[in-house]
């Protein structure tokens, strides 16, 4: 494939129709961390109380358990005009017409994902560097994903959060909508907010939150997007 030509901030005002992150607020599901509570409740949960983002990231289901989630998933998100994205499953995101992909490390590269995604959905990549979403914008990725910005018992193994510097300076040099991640909660969520940052995504503060409606009802008023 050609290379890509280099992306201007004038392109993402100017290019034709295709999708675009139009979504603030990413939360990302979790079945080990919803405390024994039905993971489609807890998607409902959220969605009535205004997310517009999904990312079903349920990386230990087998492809037919996954794919059955991923159309009751794809079904709710569709009744509440909100988006359904995969993690790392290209052939399920097109399964249940997800809004689109996201993809880490380990995926298959952007630009096979592309190819085979074409340019109707979506692609987040989930990086760690500034490198790192500088490449995924050069290979055609809509948005990235930038963290763990705090500590989050998830990613302890991923070692030190990021903090909000690097994430100041990944919003300011990357051209593509950067969503800050890790440790995202209501204690400290306005921390972003007064950085400049009103992209979030999040796993725990809703998955395992015991008001999970008023928690999301919360956090989306206190990053702007209620
Ligand atoms: N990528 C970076 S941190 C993280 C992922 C998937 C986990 C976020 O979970 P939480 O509970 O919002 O900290």
């Amino acid at each position: 494939m050609p290379p890509l030509p280099a992306l201007s901030r004038a392109f993402w005002r100017e290019a034709p129709a295709v999708p675009r992150p139009d979504f603030n607020f990413y939360l990302i599901t979790d079945r080990n961390h919803t405390k024994g509570r039905d993971l489609l409740w807890l998607i409902e949960e959220a969605l009535d109380a205004g997310v517009k983002a999904i990312q079903l990231r349920e990386k230990d289901l087998a492809g037919r358990d996954l794919f059955l989630l991923a159309e009751r998933a794809s079904r709710l998100c569709h009744d509440y005009h909100s988006s359904l994205f995969v993690n790392d499953r290209l052939d399920i995101a097109l399964a249940v017409n997800a809004a689109g992909v996201q993809l880490g490390n380990a995926s298959v590269p952007i630009r096979l994902a592309r190819q085979l995604l074409g340019t109707q959905k979506m692609i987040g990549v989930s990086t760690h560097s500034l490198n790192e979403a500088f490449e995924a914008q050069q290979q055609g990725a809509d948005f990235v994903l930038f963290g763990p910005v705090y500590f989050t018992p998830s990613k302890a193994t991923y070692g030190a959060p990021q903090g909000l510097n690097k994430l100041k300076e990944i919003v300011e040099k990357i051209l593509l909508p950067v969503y800050a991640i890790g440790g995202i909660n209501l204690e400290n969520i306005l921390n972003l907010r007064s950085l400049g940052v009103s992209r979030v995504a999040l796993i725990s503060a809703i998955m395992s939150s015991d008001a999970p409606k008023k928690s999301t009802t919360d956090l989306l008023r206190m990053i702007g997007s209620a």
